[in-house]
């Protein structure tokens, strides 16, 4: 516990409105500024591994600007996530557009340096390409991890256009090198359409189970809740959000677009039940603020990120 350090929560200055000056996350501080970050929130501004619309790469600046509404009280679990855990915004990672191997690779030590000193990090992508390298370094502090993971699509996909590492690969190439729990994977929100049936065979050997978007129509958020959390069991869990796993009415600023999504409403509900899961890291990815409109997906970006900070600094309070 970290009762004993002081806490530097987020910006409290009443001559500064929340829409003053420069933005970290929620206006917290920077990792500059504190001596050590229990949870910090790392920009990726990298898009170069995706497959259709780019723009990801804006997406880390877009979340920020779209944080400021953030509030230091969460209703629905009673808690204050930023004065129980120091929470930061670590900046972005400094990482060049032409080579994704690079990218890759710079994603990794950066971010195995901040697991390394005990920090855990979510994400903000950034294309999902990032999820590999995030993933290399939470598996290698805590070994093979259950992912929970929210997107429109699979992303257990092999090779595209020549590349084997791009934002449709991320969860199969985690597979091959033996980071993931192949029993305790679980995606959540999948639809559209595919090229072939067989894609759900090389799904499931990377160790995923599926709950369509589909089942927020015909079951109740209590019940696909307790199904997730019967797949990912005790396990330490990496929960990936790709934002289009929302439907492109509620966050059309992203890079592959799917019809008959999930709304926040029914995300954040979800989400609101799984408290007490070991969470050691996560990320939001896919939000290309191009394609969005008067911040409509900056906002359910910044929001999922909130509500998943909080079940991190829940997941090892004695209280749950
Ligand atoms: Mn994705």
């Amino acid at each position: 516990m970290t009762n004993d350090r002081r806490i530097t929560g987020q910006r409290d200055d009443p001559d500064l409105p929340r829409y003053v000056g420069i933005a970290t996350f929620a206006l917290l501080p920077r990792i500059e500024d504190v001596e050590h970050a229990d949870l910090a929130v790392l920009g990726i501004p990298f898009d170069s591994g995706t497959s259709f619309r780019p723009g990801a790469r804006f997406g880390p600046a877009h979340i920020r600007e779209n944080s400021r509404q953030l509030h230091p009280y969460h209703q629905s679990h009673d808690t204050f996530p930023f004065r129980d855990r120091q929470v930061v915004d670590a900046g972005d990672i400094g990482v060049g557009p032409y080579d994704i191997g690079r990218a890759v690779e710079t994603i990794h030590a950066h971010a195995a340096r901040l697991v390394a000193g005990g920090t855990r990090i979510l994400a903000l992508g950034g294309d999902h390409t990032i999820a590999l390298p995030l993933l290399r370094a939470a598996a290698g502090v805590h070994g093979p991890l259950a992912v929970l993971h929210f997107d429109a699509h699979l992303d257990t996909w092999d090779v595209l256009h020549g590349a084997d590492v791009w934002h449709g690969s991320p969860f199969r190439r985690a597979a091959e090198e033996g980071l993931l729990d192949l029993e305790h994977c679980q995606h959540v929100g999948i639809r559209g359409g595919i090229y072939d049936p067989e894609e759900l065979v090389d799904d499931r050997r990377a160790g995923f189970a599926i709950i369509r978007s589909e089942a927020f129509q015909e079951q109740s958020m209590q019940s696909i809740a307790e199904q997730i959390r019967g797949r990912l069991g005790s396990r330490p869990v990496y929960v990936s959000i790709d934002i289009d796993v929302l439907d492109p009415s509620q966050a059309p600023g992203t890079g592959t677009p799917e019809v008959a999504g999930i709304s926040t409403r029914e995300f954040f509900s979800v989400l609101r039940r799984l408290r007490g899961l070991d969470i050691i890291g996560g990320d939001v990815v896919e939000v290309a603020p191009a394609y969005d409109h008067a911040g409509i997906t900056g906002l359910a970006a910044a929001h999922s990120a909130w509500e998943l900070l909080t079940l991190m600094g829940l997941n090892d309070r004695a209280d749950t």
